[in-house]
């Protein structure tokens, strides 16, 4: 049966909850670097909550057309070893300021608590962060057809709470995903700079900021 809630909650993984953004985009400047490609800043919140062969084809740029689509699976699985290699021994350490505090009040308050992160090491992270029995539901992004700024990743963690995307909260911190929150009908709550995330409702430093019912419409 498809569970049913007033309102529900959906967050964005990485660079929300941990700060695994920041070791997604190391492991991809190692493998540009490999490759002789540039890599500026501005990359960096590009690159952000885009799917894995998504963030290849934009480092790869014009180039990419040279990679036959074997080699292309090869660099984007150098890159995933590289990048769960550096999750080393995480931990509930690894958790951002107040993401625990965050998800209890939303469990304790009884709405709908669900995961839409674009990584397929999710459910690895969620395990290792001890925080996996938390959520109702963990959209299965191998599932998905289009990822960020696609809002199909957020329409289907609201459809298996059973809640309308009007009654949903999207959390992210990247644009791509600010705009997947947006175009599924959704209140989009940004974590970080305003300045990144000029299409977000609100934006909010990090989740110790965070109260539930502040967004409640
Ligand atoms: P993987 P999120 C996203 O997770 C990351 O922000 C993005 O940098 C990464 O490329 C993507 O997951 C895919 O991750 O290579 O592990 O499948 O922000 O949507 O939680
Ligand atoms: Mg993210």
């Amino acid at each position: 049966m498809t569970p049913s809630f007033s309102h529900a909650f959906i967050f964005d993984l990485d660079g929300v909850i941990t700060d695994t953004a920041r070791l997604h985009l190391a492991a991809w400047h190692g493998l540009a670097r490999r490759l002789g490609l540039p890599f500026d800043p501005a990359m960096e919140a590009r690159l952000r909550g885009l799917s894995r062969m998504d963030s290849l084809d934009l480092i790869l740029g014009d180039a990419a057309s040279r990679f036959s689509t074997e080699r292309k699976q090869a660099l984007a699985d150098h890159k995933n070893a590289a990048y769960v290699e550096s999750l080393g021994d995480m931990s509930a350490a690894d958790l951002l300021p107040g993401a625990l505090a965050a998800l209890q009040a939303v469990r304790d308050g009884g709405w709908g608590l669900a995961l839409a992160s674009a990584s397929m090491n999710a459910h690895t992270v969620l395990q290792r962060l001890g925080i996996a029995p938390l959520f109702h539901h963990v959209v299965d992004v191998a599932a998905i057809a289009r990822g960020k700024p696609a809002p199909d990743i957020f329409l289907a963690a609201a459809q298996a709470l059973g809640v309308p995307p009007a009654h949903c909260v999207g959390i992210e911190d990247a644009a791509a995903g600010i705009a997947a929150v947006r175009s599924a009908g959704m209140f989009a709550l940004g974590i970080g700079d305003p300045l990144a995330l000029p299409e977000a409702d609100r934006v909010l430093p990090g989740l110790d900021a965070f109260r539930p019912t502040d967004f409640l419409h």
